[in-house]
Formats: structure tokens, sequence, C-alpha cells
């Protein structure tokens, strides 16, 4: 299925020897194709690049730039996989239409859902440790990936406009619509932020899957999928972290009645962020984190039922109905979230008197 493909790649890249390469997908990612490749004993990633979500491929070149170079002289405990070069020199290579990246494989684990509280710990240390890593860099030296990407503000309003141009939408949608807009005081929470948090580093799409562990689970070896890496707020990171570790139940689940936030889960990755960061945090951004769980889950579930009243124009779906799926998931998820504020404001207070 792949044979064209492998052809094309061997003759692209000096990394490949004369020899069968195979190819086979890999991973959960929904926005670029992802495959494993093998040739001899060795593996790496093949991702198939994403043109019409990542339209300005310079932008990510020019921000992994930054970043090597920063790690030249600024060793972080993790590896960033950033694209192998091909026999042009290039990162991108065009084969049959579609353009094609290759990095090396981090042998580890990958996970959905946490399996201890230690390894919450873990994620939220690593992705504290980019940030204040980070910290010295000018963010806005870094460009816009995808313009916008994280502004709730924007996200909403688009999720208005498209429901007011269906002539029906049907009773699901419409009830699930209705708890969306019901959330409009977050927004302005939001907007509001804006106006004080200071511009940072971030990751951008922080999801658990997106750590690659070390085999034993005790350890991150990388930080993988760094072409949202660009100017934002810490709330962002450590609130895509929220919903994807401090949740019974992954995105995916269709079990309504089962999803809820777990807030020991949030506790453990409240103090690895912190930990992670050393400091390099202010007071109004450490205040800005509590709702940075809601804030992030509620930008997902807005792009899920946009995306689904668009007839799933942008995310990958194995099911017609899989958005609304998820956009219900997003909903059950905050406002469980929402009813924990108290606790999670109690336990950040705690953590700063110790
Ligand atoms: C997408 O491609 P992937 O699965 O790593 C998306 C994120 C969402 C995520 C939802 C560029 O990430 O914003 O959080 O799906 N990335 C883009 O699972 O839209
Ligand atoms: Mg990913």
């Amino acid at each position: 299925m792949f044979d064209v493909l492998a052809t094309a790649l061997i003759q692209a890249y000096p990394q490949f020897a004369n020899a069968p390469l195979t190819l086979s997908p890999f991973g959960e990612g929904l926005i670029h194709e992802t495959l494993a490749a093998g040739q001899l004993d060795k593996k790496w990633i093949l991702q198939g690049f994403n043109n019409s979500v990542f339209r300005f491929p310079n932008r990510i070149d020019h921000n992994l730039g930054l970043l090597s170079r920063h790690a030249a002289n600024h060793p972080l405990p993790f590896q960033l996989p950033l694209p192998l070069l091909n026999r042009n020199g290039s990162g991108l290579t065009a084969i049959q239409g579609k353009n094609y990246r290759l990095f090396d494989f981090v042998d580890g684990s990958t996970l959905q859902q946490v399996q201890q509280p230690a390894q919450a710990g873990m994620a939220a240390q690593a992705y504290g440790k980019f940030a204040s890593w980070s910290h010295r860099l000018p963010a806005e030296a870094f460009e816009e990936t995808i313009p916008n990407f994280h502004r709730l503000d924007l996200r909403f309003a688009r999720l208005v406009e498209v429901a007011k141009q269906l002539p029906t939408i049907p009773e699901e949608e419409q009830a699930l619509l209705q708890g969306y807009l019901e959330q409009l005081p977050l927004v302005s929470w939001y907007q509001e932020q804006r106006n004080h948090l200071p511009l940072r580093i971030t990751h951008n799409d922080t999801k658990i899957n997106n750590l690659i562990f070390s085999k034993t689970l005790n350890q991150v070896e990388a930080v993988v999928d760094l072409d949202t890496v660009m100017g934002g707020y810490l709330m962002y990171d450590f609130g895509d972290l929220v919903r994807t570790v401090a949740c019974s139940l992954p995105e995916t689940s269709t079990d309504w009645k089962k999803i809820q936030a777990l807030p020991e889960l949030f506790e453990e990755l409240l103090s690895g962020y912190l930990e992670g960061l050393n400091g390099a945090i202010t007071p109004m951004e450490t205040e800005s984190l509590l709702l940075g769980g809601e804030i992030m889950t509620l930008i997902m579930g807005v792009r899920f039922l946009t995306d689904h009243l668009e007839g799933n124009v942008y995310y990958r779906v194995s099911y017609p109905l899989q958005n609304l799926h998820r956009a219900k998931n997003q909903l059950a998820l905050l406002q469980s979230q929402q009813g924990y504020r108290a606790r999670f404001a109690n336990f950040a207070a705690l953590l700063q008197e110790r």
C-alpha cells in the first residue's frame, strides 16, 4: 500500500539504506498522518504533513530553529525531536502531492491516560520545565503557526456564527449548543485575562499523548508535536494537561455519565507544573492556571461542535457523529471541573503557603 512512498523516501533521505522500508500507521494524532517507518533494525516516525491546517510551514521552521539554537547551549532533560533533513537540506519532502517529514524514533511509551498520579506529576513538570527553559527567549520572536489558535473569544464567536447560518439544528445539537452558550462568562473572564497576562512561549498542545515516557514510565524522554509552539499563556499549557490528565475518561469516550474531573490529579498537575517552572511565573499567571483546564476544555468543545456543524472539515473522525460526541464529552468534563473551583483554589492557596 505504501510502496511508492517507501521508494521515494529511500531516494530522498540520506538516512535510508537501499533496503526494504516498511511503513505502518502509528499513534492517535488528529491532524497529521503519522506512520512508523522501519528499515533493517532501525525505526523512524514519518509524518504526512497537514497543509490545510498548517498553512505556514516556514513559520514552523523559524520557530523550531529558535528552539534548537536555544537548546544547543541550554540543555533540557528531555528531547525535542526536530524534522530530519532530506538530501536537499529541507525538512519537508514532497511525494505524490503531499509533504512528508521524517523524525528519529524515540524509544519509549505514550499514554492516552495516566495510570498513576506520579505520571501526572512528571508530565506537568516536563511542560513546566519547557516554560521555564524558554522564559528568556522573546515570545514576540516566535511566529503564529496557526493564527489565533487558542483565542477562545474568536472560537466562540465562530461557533455562534456557524450555528446561525444553519437553516435548522437537530434537538441534540441544539441542547449541546445551548450548554456551550451558557459558558459566556468564562469567555469574558478569558478576555479580561488577556489584558494582564504576559505572552510566554508555550507548546499549545500539551495533551498527555504528546509526551514520550521511558519504557518503564518513570521519566519523560521527549516532548513531541512542536508545530504549535509559539506565543501563548501558561494557562493554555497547564489547561490542556488538566483536560487530558485530570479526567476520568479520554476525549473519545461516549460514557457521558462517567465523565468527570479528577481533583487529586489536578493537584498533582499543579504541584508538578509549578515545580517545573521553578519560580518563572507571576502571581497573576499562577492564579490563571486555576481556570486553565476550563478554558482549554471549552475551546476544544467549541471547536469540536463547530466542526460537527460544519460537516467534519477539520478533525479526523472515525464515524460521522464523532465530533458531536467529542463536544458532548468536553462539556460534561467542563461542567464537572466547575464543581471543583473552590477545591482547586484552596489547594493552590495551600501550595503557596508551603
Ligand atoms: C489536535 O493533532 P493532535 O491530535 O495532536 C489539535 C489540538 C487538539 C487535539 C484534540 C493543530 O491535536 O488543538 O487539542 O487535536 N491540533 C490542532 O485532541 O488543531
Ligand atoms: Mg499529537
